[in-house]
């Protein structure tokens, strides 16, 4: 996976995918990073990339030119192996779609992937109709930028590109996978604080620790996000214990 970050903060971009799981991914190549600092393509001697609003209003835009050149710069460094399938270029907006882990499955199969970062009150809307593929925002609140929708979108990609995680089961078992979250989990010591670590663990039983988990699951996806159980796949004996777990009445 090849990202690229059109950016006026490559640093911050950099900094994050550095630490951690995604740095070691990106030290052993299975992740390649190339941030691009849109303000290298500045159009007016003091290297401004941003101008007054036409028609007047609060805040700052980011103008067209600059954002257009770095784009044009990136584009002339990716190999077009598949010319028929269009290079993506996501702009991280409170106005795009609402990333799921649905799209970061679909994103995690692209060879790569451009992510423009704006900033101030926005970017001038004929570049985007000319470069943006994709508007996708990470939830209803707002923040000062898209960098830090970038790096959750990155983040929550590269888990997903094959050799990034150490374990190949993991990706799957987690959090969202069938629509249920993950069981709780323990380590030692087996009793901390007179609290002791639920004995079907300790027990050595397959098919018990399977059973367990699976329960587990939808206890827990039933207590803290019941909006994700009308796509779960339950067995009649699931939607009992999910009855039980959030009272009768209230399920109804
Ligand atoms: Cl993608 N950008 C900004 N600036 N704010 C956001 C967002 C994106 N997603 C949620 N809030």
């Amino acid at each position: 996976m090849n990202f690229h970050v059109m950016t006026l903060f490559p640093e911050m971009i950099e900094q994050a995918m550095s630490a951690s799981i995604t740095g070691r991914a990106l030290q052993a190549g299975y992740l390649n990073l190339e941030t691009v600092n849109i303000r290298d393509f500045s159009e007016n001697k003091h290297n401004r990339v941003d101008d007054y609003p036409y028609g007047g209003g609060a805040g700052m835009v980011m103008q067209a030119g600059p954002v257009y050149h770095c784009y044009q710069d990136i584009m002339s460094r990716i190999a077009q192996k598949h010319a028929e399938q269009k290079t993506k270029v996501i702009y991280l907006t409170p106005q795009g779609t609402v990333f799921t882990q649905k799209m970061a499955e679909d994103y995690a199969k692209e060879d790569d992937l451009i992510f423009l970062c704006g900033h101030y009150e926005g970017i001038d809307e004929r570049v985007l109709e000319e470069i943006v593929t994709d508007y996708v925002s990470i939830g209803d609140y707002v923040l000062t930028g898209g960098e830090l929708p970038a790096l959750v979108m990155m983040d929550t990609i590269s888990r997903l590109v094959p050799g990034v995680l150490n374990n190949e089961a993991s990706a799957e078992t987690e959090s969202f996978s069938g629509h249920l979250l993950e069981y709780p989990q323990y380590t030692r010591p087996s009793v901390w604080r007179g609290k002791e670590v639920p004995p079907v663990l300790l027990s050595g039983h397959h098919l018990n620790l399977q059973k367990w988990y699976r329960e587990q699951s939808v206890i827990r996806t039933a207590q803290r996000r019941p909006d994700l159980l009308e796509r779960a796949d339950l067995t009649p004996e699931e939607w009992r214990l999910v009855r039980q777990v959030l009272g009768e009445e209230s399920y109804e």
